[in-house]
Parts: C-alpha cells; structure tokens; sequence
C-alpha cells in the first residue's frame, strides 16, 4: 500500500523498500528511511528529537519543518504577530491527493489555505501546496506559494525554508560547498556583529561547535557527509542555506532536545531568507529540494 492514511499522518511507501511519513500538523515529514546504491538496505535519514511534541501541541523538534511566511524573529511589517518561523509548521494541513503512484515513486500532496488560527495574526492571501515525492534513494519537498490576492494589491512578501534535520554524528559530518560563500554568523555576541558578513574560508565545514549560519547566494546543491550516512540536497529557487547545531552549549537549554540530541543530526536548510519574495497577484512561486541518500 503505497499511501497509507492514517488519523494525524500519512505513511508512504516504495516497493524498493524506502518510506516515509508526514505528520498533517506542520506538513512536518517526521521520518524518511532509505537504502543508497552501496547500501541497499534502508536506514533512517532524518533526526527526531525522542521529547519532540507530535500531537499539534508545537513545532516537531526534528524531520523537516516548513518554515513561512518568515524565518527566524519576523521582521516583516505583515509578520510581527506570527512567531519564530512563521505559521506553515505549527498548523494542521489537509491532505489533498495522491499526485503519483507508479514503479518510480509514489507522491502526495498537502494543503494549507487561510482560516482563523492563520488570518486572526497574518492578513494577506495565499495558498499553500505542499508536494512530497519519495522514490527508491530520493525524497522531494515541494512548497508552492500561491498570491490568491486581486490583481490591485501590492506583492506577497516572504521567506521560505526546509528545515532538514539531518541525521549524522555531529562530531563527523561535513558540509559542501561553502568555501568562499559569504554568510551572517548568528552565535555572534552582538547584533553589531551578527550583522556583518563573512566569508567561508573552510572547504568543508564541520559543525563541531555550535554553529548557527545563514549562508546568503549559495551553490543551491550541497553533500552533508559523515560516516553513518551520506545525503546529497539539490534545490530550486532557494538562494540561500542555513548550517544548524546548537552542540550542548545552546543545545542544553532546548526544552524539547533530547539530552545529547545535538550529537545526532546538522540541520541543513535550503532556503529563501535573506530578503523577501515578492509575489505578485494571481502568481504561484514554488520551492524545491530533492534529497538523495548517497551511502
Ligand atoms: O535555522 C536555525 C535556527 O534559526 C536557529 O537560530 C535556531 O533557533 C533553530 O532555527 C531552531 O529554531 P526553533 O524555533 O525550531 O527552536
């Protein structure tokens, strides 16, 4: 049974053995077992938190959270009463259909369109489709922004994000490539500082201390490398990736981390976050990334 729907999520799977699956509250994908070439026999990819809320309560501490309108503190005029993060990952989408379902992959799709726990803190329009496609090595995220607006209002204005905690052993895994990428270092002490640009000078960078970067124009394709699992994210119109661990120094005062969490996983978030999407009305803007297990 490729598609299996269940009260709270949806369960796929690939007759080559892959699964996964994808809590409605959040669209959060909460698990993604697969085999690679080498390895055929499928592992998990992703971390979850074991104190992770999954019953709606608050955004899952793992898998892949979708993060709109906006990432991190909203900034946006039309964002100051959403949280961190923004609404996508903390409400309950709709399961709409099942978009394919053959020996290549099985693909489904979620909905998220404006009701009150949304419109009494965000005014604008929209329309939110949310496709996810696993096949025998791969799993796509596809986010689809929709400006529902009449055609006299000003553009839609946000940021997008997947925020894919990849599973790894933190004191292992490397991520290219980000050399010469300029990026903003959020473990910076001051504001001051937080603002300023870098540039990478590492060829791979580890993320051996606590590490939190918003990596502005970068390649669009990366490998998140480490001995236990290797997974390649290729994406479109995300022009900017985050690089995540909190190590125990940040990691240690997160309610919902597991003691020792920040040892099991780098998140690796392609994204559009530096600036704003502008949307016009009637138009559709759409976020990928395809992640492929490479050992
Ligand atoms: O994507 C990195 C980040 O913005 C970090 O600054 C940290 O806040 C992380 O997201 C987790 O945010 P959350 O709201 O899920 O606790």
């Amino acid at each position: 049974m490729p598609v299996q729907q269940q009260v709270d999520k949806i369960v796929l799977t690939h007759p080559k053995g892959s699964s996964a699956e994808i809590l409605l509250y959040g669209a959060t994908v909460i698990s993604w077992k697969s085999g690679s070439v080498p390895n055929p026999q499928p592992v998990e990819r992703l971390f979850v938190s074991s104190k992770a809320a999954l019953d709606g309560s608050k955004p899952v501490r793992g898998g892949i959270p979708v993060v709109f309108p906006c990432f991190g503190a909203p900034t946006h005029p039309e964002h100051l009463k959403l949280g961190q993060h923004g609404f996508a990952r903390s409400e309950t989408w709709t399961f709409n259909s099942i978009v394919m379902d053959n020996e290549a992959g099985v693909s489904v799709k979620l909905t998220l369109e404006p009701k009150a726990s949304i419109t009494e803190r965000y005014e604008r329009p929209f329309h939110l489709a949310y496709v996810v496609t696993l096949a025998e090595h791969q799993i796509s995220t596809d986010l689809h922004v929709q400006n529902t607006a009449l055609s006299t209002t000003p553009p839609l204005e946000f940021q997008a994000l997947f925020h894919n905690y990849i599973r790894a052993p933190a004191s292992e895994v490397s991520i290219t490539p980000l050399e010469g990428i300029s990026y903003y270092d959020k473990t910076e002490t001051s504001e001051e500082l937080r603002s300023k640009p870098k540039t990478e000078q590492r060829a791979t960078v580890d993320v051996k201390k606590f590490t939190d970067s918003v990596y502005e124009d970068a390649p669009g394709i990366y490998e998140v490398a480490s001995p236990t699992n290797k997974v390649e994210i290729k994406t479109k119109s995300f022009k900017d990736v985050v690089v995540w661990n909190p190590q125990a120094e940040a990691g240690s005062k997160i309610g919902d981390m597991e003691a020792g969490g920040w040892e099991k996983y780098v998140c690796v978030e392609p994204g559009y976050v530096r600036g704003f999407v502008k949307l016009e009305a009637g138009q559709t803007w759409i976020g990928q990334q395809v992640l492929t297990a490479k050992l």
